[in-house]
């Protein structure tokens, strides 16, 4: 079964879902064999790849390198075009709707069509909102868009509902890698209650308890990077 079924699958019954982010400009890969038996001991379902810049181009030897490691699926989730490459399983097709900014709502998706229009990735189409998480963060500067803010829940649920409508088969609501903050439950919470299709929440979740929290309000998948950079003893927290 392919990726977007599987993630639909889950939600329909409940299942819910844990990417780890990794991003190829900070992981080790002298040390990826001990990190994936800690991811295989944990809840985690779903590896993510990406980063906002990749500057020396490394996703493809780090997406190769992940692959001999794990049967997980590998999706890529790239700042931009630079970051694809064939040897994921798909791809987070994404268009960054909080922002005003086209090269990130349709440019770097136009870019990215001769790579995939005969790719085997599954590409899935994913409506992507950035929440301020009350740091600066590179998701911020590098498409030099605003967060919507915490507080505009109302902006939130309509641009992911104009993203549904729209035909995204996801919605991320993303506070940015390394946020203070989180993605507020409540947000999440009136998100999920209008909305039909899947919902992706990161950024910022360095505990359990933010995880659950996410996923109590909603959330069908959570994606945590940071935390598993800093420390990863915390995958022994969120064993199996
Ligand atoms: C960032 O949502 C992801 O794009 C994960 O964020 O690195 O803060 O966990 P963290």
């Amino acid at each position: 079964m392919n990726i977007y079924q599987n993630i639909l699958l889950a939600k329909k019954e409940g299942k819910k879902l844990l990417a780890v982010l990794i991003d190829p400009e900070k992981i080790d890969l002298d040390n990826i064999a001990s990190f994936f038996e800690k991811v295989h001991l944990s809840i985690a379902t779903h590896i993510f790849v990406g980063g906002s810049t990749d500057i020396n181009n490394l996703t493809e030897n780090v997406v190769a390198a992940i692959k001999k490691e794990t049967q997980l699926p590998v999706v890529l989730f790239p700042g931009d075009v630079k970051q694809i490459t064939q040897k994921a399983d798909g791809i987070l097709f994404l268009s960054l709707l909080s922002g005003r900014n086209p090269e990130y709502l349709i440019e770097q998706q136009i870019k990215s069509v001769p790579f995939l229009k005969d790719s085997n990735l599954e590409i899935i189409s994913t409506g992507y909102i950035l929440i301020d998480g009350q740091k600066e963060t590179a998701t911020q500067k590098v498409s030099n868009t605003k967060p919507i803010a915490q507080e505009n829940t109302e902006l939130i649920l309509n641009t992911a509902l104009a993203g549904e409508l729209s035909g995204k088969k996801l919605i991320y609501l993303e506070a940015g890698s390394g946020a203070t903050v989180p993605v507020d439950a409540n947000i999440t919470a009136v998100v999920n209650a209008n909305l039909s299709i899947p919902l992706i929440v990161g950024g910022g979740i360095r505990t359990k308890k933010q995880l659950e929290n996410a996923f109590n309000a909603g959330a069908d998948l959570v994606v945590i990077g940071t935390a598993f950079e800093n420390d990863e003893a915390f995958f022994n927290q969120l064993k199996k």
